[in-house]
């Protein structure tokens, strides 16, 4: 019988990402925890002295992995049940992008000007990704521009919102800086008739009609640390090294990683600090290096950005720390070769591009007035399928995916 995910831990399951062919894989990806075949039970049964001397060298495996920073097995600390509602391999279902059944009718914005407010227009993440929304307003007849400031700051981000207010978008789509510093502006422009639909980092749930949340947040905070649990062995000093220290995604997913950290199973894992690298490269490795100077034995970093973990990435090889894990989320692009050198082994993201893409559906649906925004209303969001609205107004993209050396190469973003 193979190990399940929750009634054993050793031997451990290998996480993969695999992504189905053709239009489909544009649409969904899933994560599948291929269980490897418990190389004990497929033996013949095993002479008690055989059996003693494998157990001896198998623990003798593991402490030295743990004392030089990485388990050589991918050790679960805990089980998974809090974060599986649907019980897909381990991971969250998308709880939307549902296809099948009747679809809803394409939503007619055509000609409207729908604006994207990012963190910042710099990062790779935001900058890159737009892309999405250009394919989905080519595909409605809208027109949609990015603006916002070159670094995240949230003061800019009102002053960008006040213009776009005054220019009479149709619809502005923010990530934001800080939940609360962008709420009154949000409501000004709501009430000069603009839509407003967060995506990637929310505001206050009464400053816009819509969230596009890239994944489940719980899910997403909880994995973070499960990977990291798995490269440590459950075992050590771990820190955080987020964006804003206002940021409404990086402090909800802090919030369930600290909650993931509670449970049974992480009693050896110590959370010793969290450094905010703002998203900016240079302050990224700066807090890097700080954490590696405060805590010498230091076992691995947790950076829920993607600024941050390719920062960490670089300041960590230069600095030789192979005793270091790093996970967190980040693009492929950015550290395909930290992954392929070993620096990073497993991380998580979602598809950027696709979240655009989402965005600029749902913003469209919300001009053409064929949703409002309450929960259960449906649209359809072009190759990616119907949504549904949830609870306070959130439309989830889908489930995160984990890159690791095996899969890295088929992403492109
Ligand atoms: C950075 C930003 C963004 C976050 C990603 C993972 O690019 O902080 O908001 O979603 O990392």
């Amino acid at each position: 019988m193979p190990c399940s995910d929750r009634a054993c831990r050793i031997p451990c399951p290998v996480v993969s990402v695999f992504r189905p062919v053709g239009d489909e894989s544009r649409r969904r990806s899933w994560l599948r925890i291929h269980e490897e075949e418990d190389g004990m039970k497929r033996s013949a049964p095993l002479l008690v002295g055989r059996l003693l001397l494998v157990l001896a060298l198998i623990f003798s495996m593991m402490l030295w992995g743990v004392g030089r920073g990485y388990a050589q097995e991918s050790k679960e600390c805990a089980p998974a049940e809090a974060e599986t509602p649907s019980g897909e391999a381990g991971m969250a279902s998308p709880g939307a992008g549902e296809t099948g059944g009747p679809a809803a009718a394409t939503p007619s914005a055509a000609g409207a000007n729908i604006a994207f407010l990012p963190k910042d227009v710099v990062n790779n993440y935001f900058a890159n990704s737009f892309k999405g929304a250009q394919e989905a307003a080519a595909e409605l007849g809208v027109s949609v521009q990015q603006v916002g400031p070159d670094t995240p700051n949230a003061a800019e981000q009102v002053t960008w919102i006040q213009t776009l207010t005054q220019q009479g978008v149709d619809a502005i789509a923010v990530s934001a800086n800080d939940p609360n510093a962008l709420a009154p502006a949000l409501k000004e422009a709501m009430a000069k008739g603009i839509k407003v639909v967060s995506f990637d980092s929310d505001v206050a749930p009464d400053a816009r009609h819509l969230f596009i949340n890239q994944a489940d947040s719980e899910e997403i905070g909880r994995i973070q640390v499960r990977i990291m649990g798995r490269l440590i062995g459950c075992e050590g000093k771990i820190a955080i090294l987020s964006a804003a220290s206002t940021a409404t995604n990086q402090n909800t997913w802090i919030e369930f990683m600290k909650d993931e950290l509670s449970k049974p199973g992480y009693e050896k894992m110590e959370l010793v600090d969290i450094v905010y690298g703002d998203d900016e490269p240079q302050k990224s490795r700066d807090k890097t290096l700080e954490l590696l100077t405060a805590y010498p034995d230091l076992k691995g970093i947790i950076a829920p950005t993607s600024v941050g973990i390719a920062a960490a990435a670089g300041a960590l090889e230069e600095e030789g720390r192979t005793d270091v894990a790093l996970t967190g989320l980040g693009l492929p692009n950015e550290l395909r070769q930290y992954v392929k050198n070993g620096t990073i082994k497993e991380f998580a993201l979602w598809n950027p591009v696709d979240l655009y893409y989402l965005t600029c559906y749902a913003a469209a649906a919300l001009v053409s007035g064929q949703i409002t925004g309450a929960p259960g209303e449906t649209f359809t969001a072009g190759r990616l399928g119907t949504y549904t609205i949830g609870e306070g107004g959130v439309v989830l993209l889908g489930p995160p995916f984990i890159f690791n050396a095996e899969n890295i190469d088929q992403f492109d973003f």
